[in-house]
């Protein structure tokens, strides 16, 4: 039968997960995984229930989230940053049974409704039965769209059984590599590739708990990994090559690695040609979408291709469509469509939203990704920015230019808002408001900023602010965003 974590079901003392001083082997991690599904038993949660998992850098994080697939539950993760009205939003549209937080961390928000449980696992050695490749919800990722609060992307195993075995075969990726990384544990990039896929594979990750380039390098030469992959945002990989520039060690850690992996956005010629002028070797860029998981990477045993993000990986189609959906043949490098895809990663929908499902995936199984493309005589695509301005990737974070609003408009001193996303070095976008106050208002734009990081997370929260009189509107009374920011969206 498939099995979707091979090595937890014939567990031994492999090394499965490094997090900051604390080290598990396979079997130690499927006891602890044990251990979980227990406890949620002896709590009453069922087989088909949904636990959040507050995903704090821990070892029990990643054993709740083992755990909870043994229990035949779907996991939440939540962002241990998640301001509370944003918190009640998932809790109030995921509805999980409980909400489970490591022992020795504090718990982000109480919330009455939600009960939490609270646990140290510190196993001995155990195997897991094995968990059927089938179309069980695994993950609902919170993600944003242009307007509305985050929707939940419900994620089956067979969708990331798919999608990891996929990457695995484009990146050579087998139980020799030890990913590296230092990405939160709540969307595709740091929790379905970076952790789940060194599980699936049987090789190990090494998170890094808090990002510094120093860290990521020091991880990166750990004595104890035989061959390291290291997986990062543009964002990160632009500080990185900063402090590469006087940190010798940092220039060899990145050149002995096995593969330098970017995505969640575009990574810029500047930066690929940086990292490449540093270490002597390039970046792999991919690309994907929380709802379809990765669609393109270049394969491992090509050179980077700047600028691209590679082909369709194995097993999945894609298609470029003009604005009436209709295919458009080119293979020329220059004609410009909606990348749509269609494959086994692609998700099962956005949960309690049918509207929304239906209006990106059509009824033969093609996922629209909003996003803009060319495809190279060769079939490799080129991101070139996305339909709407609204959406907003800001260190690889994806936000919605309409749920922001919606927050500040809140505030009691805020009468018009438009949200921006403006082109930045670092962030790939920083998100800038444009706010008109009420008469007689004053605020400064450190209040507002703080009301957007408290109430929905602070990656969201607006990096400047423009107090204005009017937002500038057409003959509609619709924002024109573009004089705002006129290359945003990019
Ligand atoms: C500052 N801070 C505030 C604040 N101002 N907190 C509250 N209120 C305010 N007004 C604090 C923050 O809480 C944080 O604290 C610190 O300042 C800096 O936080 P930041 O601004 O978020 O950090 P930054 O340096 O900008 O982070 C850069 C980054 C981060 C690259 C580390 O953006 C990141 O982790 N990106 C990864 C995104 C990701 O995983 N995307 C994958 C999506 S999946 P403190 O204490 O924490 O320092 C996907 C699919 C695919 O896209 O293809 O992969
Ligand atoms: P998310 O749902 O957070 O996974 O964000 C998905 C979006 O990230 C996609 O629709 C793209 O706009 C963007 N993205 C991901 N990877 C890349 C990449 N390599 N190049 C450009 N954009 C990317």
């Amino acid at each position: 039968m498939p099995d979707l974590f091979p090595r937890l079901t014939h567990a031994d003392s492999r090394p499965a997960l490094f997090i900051g001083d604390e080290a598990w082997t396979y079997a130690e991690l499927a006891g602890a995984a044990l251990e979980h599904a227990a406890l949620l038993e002896r709590n009453g949660v069922e087989a088909g229930d949904r636990v959040a998992v507050w995903a704090q850098p821990d070892l029990c994080t990643a054993a709740a989230m083992i755990g909870n697939a043994v229990a035949g539950v779907a996991t939440v993760p939540l962002n241990p940053k998640l301001g509370s009205s944003e918190l009640a939003h998932i809790y109030d549209d995921s509805v999980p049974k409980l909400a489970f937080c490591a022992e020795g961390h504090d718990v982000p928000h109480e919330v009455a409704a939600v009960p939490s449980l609270r646990a140290a696992y510190s196993p001995d050695g155990a195997s897991l039965p094995a968990l059927p490749i089938d179309e069980s919800p695994a993950l609902v990722l919170y993600t944003s769209g242009t307007t509305g609060p985050p929707k939940g992307v419900v994620l089956t195993r067979r969708n990331i059984a798919a999608n990891l075995d996929a990457l695995a075969e484009a990146w050579e990726w087998t139980e020799r590599d030890t990913v590296v990384h230092s990405l939160p544990l709540i969307h595709a990039h740091g929790l379905v590739l970076g952790l789940l896929g060194s599980l699936r594979v049987g090789g190990a990750l090494h998170y890094v708990p808090r990002f510094t380039p120093k860290s990521v390098g020091e991880a990166l030469v750990d004595p104890r990994h035989e061959q390291t992959m290291l997986f990062a945002v543009p964002t990160m990989f632009h500080r990185i090559a900063e402090a590469a520039e006087h940190d010798g060690g940092l220039r060899d850690a990145l050149c002995r690695s096995r593969l330098l992996v970017s995505g969640s956005a575009g990574l810029s010629l500047r930066e690929h040609q940086r990292v490449q002028t540093l270490t002597g070797r390039g970046v792999h860029e991919r690309y994907g979408l929380t709802e379809t998981l990765i669609n393109c990477g270049v394969p491992a045993s090509q050179a980077p291709m700047p600028g691209y993000v590679g082909p369709p990986l194995p097993g999945v189609e894609l298609k470029l469509v003009d604005d009436q959906r209709q295919e458009i043949d080119a293979y020329d490098d220059q004609t410009i469509g909606e990348v749509v895809v269609r494959s086994a990663a692609v998700f099962a929908g956005y949960l309690n939203r049918e509207d929304a499902t239906a209006a990106v995936l059509d009824e033969e199984g093609w996922f629209h990704t909003g996003d803009l493309g060319t495809r190279s005589e060769r079939g490799a695509i080129r991101i070139l920015g996305r339909r709407s301005t609204d959406l907003i990737k800001t260190g690889g974070y994806r936000v919605g230019a309409g749920e922001i609003e919606a927050c500040l408009l809140e505030h009691p001193s805020v009468r018009e808002v438009a949200v921006v996303g403006i082109p930045d070095e670092d962030l790939g976008q920083r998100i800038a408001a444009f706010v008109v106050l009420r008469p007689g208002e004053d605020e400064d734009s450190a209040a507002l900023t703080g009301f957007v990081a408290e109430r929905l997370s602070p990656h969201k929260r607006p990096r400047e602010v423009h107090f204005t009189t009017e937002l500038p509107r057409n003959a509609m009374g619709k924002v024109q965003k573009k004089l705002l920011a006129p290359a945003s969206g990019g």
